[in-house]
């Protein structure tokens, strides 16, 4: 279990700003793990002693320490998990039913696993369409412009985001020429394809005070390029990703009545993507997922249904948590509501209001 005195605390490295690292912090404090900040506003991701960790270089990663190893060497005392899915779960194994929640309440922490097979196959549909790529947070983050007005918007936070990532590749590349302790091949290739993707945006994100046609030819592809990526990775491949997911949702948490890894997955996801359109963590879900849609374009709207909610209706006299809405709404909307609620959404996402 973690956090018991005689063991080794789990580390988890993660980026407060990122989708995923922000599902996976979820109801967890310094008592059961220990949280450390990678940034990837500033490229600490690629450092050579993070890619040691986690050759990938992403966030999140959960180093597990393995105590009782019967190997000598120090490589197999720990292991890294990179993939969000197997990370959720671990945590939520390790917190059996009397592991306390000591950060956000006194209870013991819910399970999130499934109880049936028939739902964890849905919450396996759930988490693998959101880990697909046309569901990459990063992906939308990057392309969020479809014109020059749009662009005037993003262009800051996108920009000094790739310019801190371009930085710190730099300097890497550079200081790995005179360190006596080189990095390998295969991580110089790396650094050397991330500067390059990373270069290719801030091409199409620079500039940004000229109108399009005040732009060099090549400015210009570039931006034209930037705006058709958007309106493809909005319209196209998120709009299909939002489809499917309705189709697999219960309301009012993802798989009905209890909460589990699907919610874990999806409102931190979600929450993201509302920032992105400019929403916001406090806005009710009716009005959350309105302005994802708006955002996305081209008429996109989700199905709207009439799904169970938590909690009473004005003027109902029903005491069960659970009954059916008032009118049809879209059941992302009725879940972010539901997970709203809880007291690990206010503790991660208090902050925003
Ligand atoms: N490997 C993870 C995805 C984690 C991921 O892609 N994280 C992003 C941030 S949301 C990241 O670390 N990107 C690193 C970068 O290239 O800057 C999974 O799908 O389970």
């Amino acid at each position: 279990m973690l956090g018991e005195s005689n063991i080794p605390k789990a580390v988890l490295y993660y980026d407060p700003l990122s989708a995923w690292s922000l599902a996976d912090s979820h109801g967890y404090g310094e008592d059961e793990l220990d949280l450390k900040i990678v940034d990837l506003a500033r490229g600490e991701n690629f450092s050579p002693a993070f890619l040691r960790l986690n050759p990938k270089g992403t966030v999140p990663t959960l180093i597990v320490p393995f105590e009782n190893t019967l190997a000598a060497d120090t490589e197999s005392r720990y292991k890294a998990l990179t993939d969000v899915e197997a990370i959720i779960a671990l945590l939520d194994r390790s917190r059996s039913a009397t592991s306390r929640t000591h950060t956000t309440s006194a209870a013991p922490a819910p399970a999130l696993s499934p109880a049936t097979i028939s739902l964890s196959a849905v919450a396996k549909n759930i988490i693998t369409l959101l880990h697909s790529g046309p569901a990459a947070p990063e992906l939308l983050f990057y392309l969020n412009a479809r014109n020059h007005a749009e662009l005037q918007k993003v262009a800051p936070t996108v920009s000094t985001f790739l310019k801190g990532r371009h930085g710190a590749l730099e300097r890497y590349l550079a200081e790995n020429e005179t360190s006596p302790v080189r990095v390998s091949e295969k991580t110089k290739t790396f650094w050397l394809e991330k500067k390059h993707a990373t270069e290719e945006l801030l091409a199409a994100v620079q500039d940004v005070d000229k109108a399009d046609a005040e732009l060099s030819e090549a400015g210009k592809k570039a931006r034209q390029e930037y705006y058709e990526n958007t309106k493809a990775a909005w319209e196209v491949g998120l709009s299909l990703v939002l489809t499917k997911l309705s189709k697999e949702l219960v309301g009012p948490f993802a798989l009905g009545d209890q909460i589990s890894v699907a919610d874990a997955h999806l409102v931190a996801w979600l929450a993201f993507l509302v920032e992105l359109s400019g929403g916001s963590p406090t806005d009710n879900g009716a009005v959350a997922i309105t302005r994802l849609e708006q955002h996305i374009g081209g008429g996109f709207t989700l199905p709207k249904d009439t799904v169970p909610v938590v909690g009473q209706t004005a003027g109902s006299e029903a005491t069960t948590p659970t009954q059916a809405a008032a009118a049809p709404v879209a059941k992302l909307a009725v879940v972010w509501d539901a997970v709203k609620e809880r007291p690990s959404w206010k503790k991660v996402y208090g902050g925003h209001a």
